[in-house]
């Protein structure tokens, strides 16, 4: 469809119109095709490794509440985001710390970078933070953080805080206590949901998973049994989604995330679809090829591949890829596509 052509009347017309709070169709100032206005981009560890250790040391977690930097989309400046669905955040935690109770209406999911002994309560149940495990901390539960290990931890935080925004829907609450008493033994969602099992009388709540803690060795070792089994998917190579046990669904109605293994030499075909993912490298290094950018990636970067966006990951060692994307949202209203 052309632009329609402009003259004095119309001109007229509109900016009449603009002082009526209207304006007409035609001059289409709304995007009207696939993808958004977020854009490719990478963080490299080795430059933003540094600028957490000296966060820690410019701020507590106390005046912070979360130690918190946001990866914010080089094309979205001055919204936090990452895309325009889901934020990305690095959080850093010192022994000894702890990040106080509270609660919000975004869901939130936390991907475990770097240390051991770190740990986040999750309506009062104890979940161990290890690298490379996927944690869910689903909106409205209560939770807090701390770190009784000996070395700072790191992990990435990815929440759906700009579709809570969008809905108009961002609830918080702070708890009258930094931390709150524990209800559960540890474990205890892997021991009642985490063996292909349910509880008898356990009735789906069709929201978030009940199991807190997918741990990494699993996941790997799940993968690594793929990869001997069969062969790799053209673009995406050997690619699991986390799963919500109780109904077979995404861990969280908004966020999907996935873990994906690319063997030496691997070099996928072009692909894209209409969920934005967040990538954390897990282990190895590669390249991703998007448009026109061509990032080498190495060990806990992260990078961003927009919605619509055609790309192509290749590895030049053995890849671990951690992901996560606002697909469930998409499915749930219908408008997810893909195209290889
Ligand atoms: C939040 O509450 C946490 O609880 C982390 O650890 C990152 C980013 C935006 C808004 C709230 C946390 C966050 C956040």
């Amino acid at each position: 469809m052309p632009a329609a052509i402009v003259n004095p009347e119309r001109v007229r017309f509109s900016s009449e119109l603009s002082g009526l709070n209207m304006r007409p169709l035609w001059e289409r100032v709304v995007r009207l095709k696939p993808g958004t206005a977020a854009v490719p981009a990478i963080w490299r560890w080795q430059a933003v490794r540094p600028q957490l250790m000296r966060a820690a040391e410019l701020i507590s977690t106390k005046e912070a509440e979360r130690r918190v930097l946001h990866l914010e989309n080089p094309a979205l400046r001055g919204t936090n985001c990452i895309t325009t669905t889901v934020v990305a955040g690095l959080q850093i935690i010192l022994p000894g710390e702890i990040a106080p109770t509270h609660r919000h209406s975004p869901n939130a999911l936390r991907f475990i970078v770097e240390g051991v002994g770190a740990y986040t309560t999750v309506d009062g149940e104890r979940v161990s933070m290890r690298p490379g495990d996927f944690v869910t901390t689903p909106g409205w539960t209560w939770h807090d953080h701390g770190n009784v290990g000996p070395d700072p931890v790191v992990w990435l935080d990815g929440l759906d805080v700009p579709l809570a925004n969008l809905f108009g829907a961002y609830f918080r609450e702070v708890y009258p206590q930094d931390t709150q008493p524990l209800s559960r033994l540890e474990g205890d969602p892997a021991v009642r949901y985490g063996s292909g099992l349910l509880p008898v009388d356990h009735r789906p709540n069709g929201h978030a998973s009940p199991l807190l803690c997918y741990p990494y060795e699993r996941t790997r070792e799940a993968l690594a049994r793929l990869a001997r089994n069969g062969e790799p998917h053209p673009s995406h190579g050997f690619k699991l989604r986390y799963v919500n046990p109780a109904n077979g669904g995404h861990p969280f109605p908004t966020m999907a995330a996935f873990m994906q293994l690319l063997l030496r030499g691997f070099t996928g075909r072009k692909y894209c679809s209409t969920d934005s993912a967040v990538y954390n490298v897990v282990e190895g290094c590669g390249r991703v090829e998007m448009g026109d950018s061509d990032f080498a990636f190495g060990p806990h970067d992260v990078f961003v591949v927009p919605s619509w966006q055609p790309h192509r990951i290749s590895a030049n060692s053995e890849c671990l890829l951690f992901s996560y994307s606002d697909r469930p949202a998409q499915e749930a209203l219908g408008f997810w596509r893909e195209q290889a």
